[in-house]
């Protein structure tokens, strides 16, 4: 039996040349979800991958499969629904799973054969015995996999072109931030797979440098820190000579000991969502997480470069409390926290997330002709209308925190302390120079957007503003979980490290 999976593209945003630039190989990321699929396959199915970031092959002349997997962000949806038809046509099943078909079920049950929600690990093997007795169900839910036996996923079915590997240790997050899928999507409880499963999964993966796709791997615990010691302690102890990055919350850099053994386990950066600079902009965000009293960002940044590591971090522009000026305050707040990169970021309400609820409740929702328009919820296109800040005003403030940030005097600033402080100095040179050029392409892409798109807005966020007919009550300090006065003292005041002049 033949299964084709296939990890659709989204035409605004994919790498289809990968020979242009060597550089590309950077901007491609595997496509686990479909290595971790091929890993719960029985051996009697032959399984090809195919990643369209990658290029888009002649469908037509590959062998007809008996069967078609797609998965899909959000914003790939709508290339999935092409991909799916042309199979349709043929009348080889299609079957869609992964977060896109979990959220919006009623839209992709409607354009594929059989619709898989949740995490696979629990149903696919019935799915694949379903097709093989071709009475393939239309639904099944997968719900939360059970985590401690995790079969790992297949690392030698993708090309060898990608400069990164994946893997995955622990599922799960408990903050439920506002604007975040995951909590819904893999719950709230962290499940952790057991360290010496990683570990041999890890000595599978061809690359030397592997991204860590958890979204916190660190965890909000003790218990949850003391785990990824002895993660990074295994790593250490088998020798696995691979570089890794990872995502994690602030709380990484409380721990000593923490840090040494993640850079002894191969460490290289680490991804923080500080996400805004108000105390403000975090209770609407809920991001609790960042809310503690007496959070000095600027040290916990220090802490983290002193053992060699990159910090990318990550912001996100247009929320209720952000004014014009914005996108300045954001350059100067991660300059001053002391941040290698920064990835900035729209405003986004993806479906499920409470922030989908409050916007489309509000009818904020400006890019709405779905499924075409998902294309553009890549966060990097302003999707909403924001309450403060008009189509204009809010490009204008990323362009603005782009530019502050990756000015060139800034760039050479921070390029001279990560040589000063042996901490990635290549990587950091080369990623700002790219951020950098690539501020241009972003606003080919914001006036081909405005173009395109343009029209669902109103000028002025006084319209902007009038268009708030029926809001939904959503209480973002109970959403947050606390009250920031009660952490911070008087909400909106600026976040700033220990010792800092207000
Ligand atoms: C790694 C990652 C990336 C990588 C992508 C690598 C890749 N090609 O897959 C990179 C950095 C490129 C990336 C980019 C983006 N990402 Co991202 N990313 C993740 C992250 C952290 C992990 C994904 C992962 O590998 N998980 C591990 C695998 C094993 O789990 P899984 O994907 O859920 O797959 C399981 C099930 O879903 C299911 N499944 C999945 N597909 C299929 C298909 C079939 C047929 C079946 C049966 C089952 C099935 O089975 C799998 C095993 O259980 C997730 C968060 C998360 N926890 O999922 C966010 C996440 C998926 N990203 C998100 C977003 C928003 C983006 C961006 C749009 C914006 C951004 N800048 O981050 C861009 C998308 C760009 C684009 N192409 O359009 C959102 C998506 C929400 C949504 N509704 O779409 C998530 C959920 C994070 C969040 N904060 O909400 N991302
Ligand atoms: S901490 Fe990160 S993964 Fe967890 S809910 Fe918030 S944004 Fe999502």
């Amino acid at each position: 039996m033949q299964l084709l999976l296939i990890n659709p593209s989204n035409p605004l945003v994919s790498i289809v040349n990968l020979g242009e630039s060597r550089w590309n190989q950077y901007r491609v990321w595997q496509p686990l979800s479909l290595m971790a699929l091929a890993g719960l396959t029985p051996p009697d199915w032959e399984i090809t991958i195919v990643d369209e970031n990658l290029g888009v092959p002649d469908y037509a002349a590959m062998p007809r499969p008996d069967l078609v997997g797609i998965t899909a962000f959000t914003s790939q949806a709508g290339r999935a629904y092409i991909v799916a038809a042309h199979f349709r046509r043929l009348g080889v099943p299609v079957v869609m799973g992964g977060i896109h078909a979990t959220m919006c079920l009623d839209e992709v049950i409607d354009r594929v054969d059989s619709v898989v929600t949740g995490e696979a690990e629990g149903i696919w093997a019935q799915v694949l015995e379903d097709v093989r007795q071709g009475r393939l169900q239309r639904r099944y839910e997968g719900g939360l996999a059970c985590i401690e036996e995790m079969r790992p996923a297949r690392h030698n079915l993708l090309p060898p072109r990608y400069a990164f590997g994946a893997i995955q240790t622990t599922r799960g997050c408990p903050l439920n931030c506002s604007f975040c899928s995951v909590t819904l999507f893999n719950g709230a409880s962290y499940r952790q797979r057991p360290v010496a499963d990683v570990v041999r999964e890890f000595q599978l993966i061809p690359q030397k440098r592997v991204l860590l796709v958890d979204d916190n791997l660190v965890g909000t615990r003790s218990d949850h820190m003391a785990r990824a010691k002895d993660l990074f302690r295994a790593m250490a102890a088998a020798n696995l000579g691979k570089q890794w990055i990872g995502q994690v919350t602030i709380n990484f850099a409380d721990d000593e000991e923490l840090l040494t053994l993640a850079a002894r386990s191969g460490c290289k950066g680490v991804f923080i969502g500080f996400e805004t600079p108000s105390a403000e902009g975090l209770c609407e965000l809920g991001k609790k997480f960042n809310l503690v009293r007496g959070r000095d960002f600027r040290a916990s940044v220090a802490r983290i470069h002193r053992h060699g590591m990159v910090v990318v971090g990550s912001f996100i522009i247009g929320l209720d409390a952000d004014q014009p000026g914005i996108g300045g305050r954001i350059a100067e707040t991660a300059t001053r926290y002391g941040v290698d990169n920064i990835n900035a970021l729209f405003l986004t309400p993806l479906p499920g997330t409470q922030l989908w609820d409050k916007m489309a409740g509000e009818k904020r929702l400006a890019v709405n002709d779905f499924p075409q328009d998902w294309q553009y919820y890549t966060l990097t296109y302003p999707v909403a209308h924001y309450l403060h800040l008009s189509l204009d005003q809010v490009i204008a403030e990323m362009d603005s925190c782009g530019r502050k940030f990756y000015s060139i005097p800034r760039i050479l600033r921070r390029a001279g302390i990560s040589l000063w402080q042996r901490r990635g100095f290549l990587i950091s040179l080369v990623a700002s120079l790219s951020y950098r050029s690539n501020l241009r392409v972003d606003r080919h892409a914001y006036a081909e957007f405005k173009r395109a798109r343009g029209s669902r807005y109103e000028s002025s966020p006084a319209d902007s503003r009038r268009r708030l007919t029926t809001p939904v009550p959503v209480d973002n300090k109970a959403s947050a979980g606390l009250l920031a006065q009660d952490i911070l003292g008087p909400v909106g005041e600026e976040i700033r490290p220990q010792g800092e002049p207000t």
